[in-house]
């Protein structure tokens, strides 16, 4: 039998981590023969510790034959112990009257600190993924949180976004969505990403010719993917869950499993690809293979793809420049 792999969960008494955790004790992100121990945290607030408890409760009554331990924590530093995995869901929202500049720095601190635990207990191989918003900027706090820790170590969640787009094709084509290859996002979790079908195809058939309607990519696709976040809370009430913890459970196990040369879409620190600047924690497009993500070279950038890379960098610029005190 394989050897336990500890994920680390926080946030997981939040509406993300009420779909995720039972997935992952299924075996959806590590495979059917991976047992798991869950390493929960959340804040010390007697209320949310509460609803770890029934969270840990109803895992208990799954009785999931891969779930062989399970621990709650309100300090990263027990929490993220050996961690092989960590998913780092729980982040500050905005409360009324918050400005973005607050929201940035109040993750900031949590960030850190998560950052500098990880650094200090977790084990050397962990892979992160930063679910919490604003994801890029976070992991990046993380990631330089975490000197001893190898930065390719860090990674941010765009695979809603990418997921998003796959479906968007699906219904714009007519066809299926596993069938649709090569997709990917460039940039930031945010409106601004850059959701590229440029290099897709169907069978083989550039998805571009079949759609060969820029304004549609302009008008309708690109704002569609870009403001999902926004339409699915005012339908629903309540932001994206059920399908954000569907994302996190791809990103992980396509990164430990591997892709078979396919791509898809992790939020990573730059290596200086595509002129974006080093450490940059940008979605591009990536292959798995061997629990290492390597980003898909090569591709022709033109005008309007550019200005949009140029755009969700800004973005992610200023929100660096923003937190790049809280950093010394
Ligand atoms: P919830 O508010 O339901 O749950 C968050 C949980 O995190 C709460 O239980 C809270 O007590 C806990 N928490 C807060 N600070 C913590 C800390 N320092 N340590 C441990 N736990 C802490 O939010 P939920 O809907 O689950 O969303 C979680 C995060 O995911 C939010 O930041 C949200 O914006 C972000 N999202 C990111 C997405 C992405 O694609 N990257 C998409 C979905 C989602 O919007």
């Amino acid at each position: 039998a394989k050897t336990p792999m500890r994920v680390a969960v926080t946030g997981a008494a939040g509406q993300i981590g009420y779909s995720l955790l039972f997935r992952i004790a299924s075996g959806d992100m590590l495979g059917k023969d991976q047992p798991v121990i869950l390493q929960l945290l959340e804040i010390a607030d007697e209320k949310a510790q509460k609803a770890l408890k029934g969270v840990m409760m109803e895992l208990d009554d799954c009785a999931f034959p891969l779930l062989v331990g399970m621990t709650a924590h309100s300090d990263p530093m027990t929490a993220f112990k050996d961690a092989d995995i960590a998913l780092l869901v729980g982040a500050r929202p905005r409360g009324p009257g918050m400005e973005r500049k607050d929201l940035l720095e109040a993750n900031a601190q949590i960030f850190t600190v998560q950052g500098k635990a990880l650094d200090a207990v977790a084990s050397r191989n962990v892979k992160v993924l930063v679910v919490g918003n604003p994801a890029n900027t976070n992991a990046y706090i993380a990631m330089k949180s975490a000197p001893s820790l190898p930065a390719k170590n860090f990674t941010a969640m765009l695979r809603l976004d990418h997921n998003r787009a796959l479906s968007q094709v699906a219904q714009k084509t007519g066809k299926q969505v596993k069938d649709i290859k090569k997709l990917a996002v460039w940039g930031n979790h945010s409106p601004t990403m850059y959701a590229d079908y440029r290099f897709a195809t169907i069978d083989g058939q550039s998805v571009k010719d079949m759609i060969n309607d820029d304004a549609w990519n302009r008008d309708t696709f690109l704002p569609t993917v870009g403001k999902r976040g926004a339409a699915i809370i005012e339908a629903r009430g309540l932001s994206s869950a059920a399908s954000a913890a569907n994302a996190a459970i791809d990103h992980i196990r396509d990164w430990v499993l591997g892709t078979n040369g396919e791509w898809t879409t992790m939020g990573i620190p730059s290596d200086g690809s595509y002129g974006i600047p080093k450490d940059v924690m940008f979605g591009f497009p990536v292959t798995t293979e061997n629990g290492e993500y390597k980003i898909v070279q090569g591709l022709a950038i033109d005008e309007f793809s550019q200005e949009r890379i140029n755009k969700t960098l800004a973005e992610l610029e200023e929100e660096r420049a923003g937190v790049a005190h809280l950093l010394k």
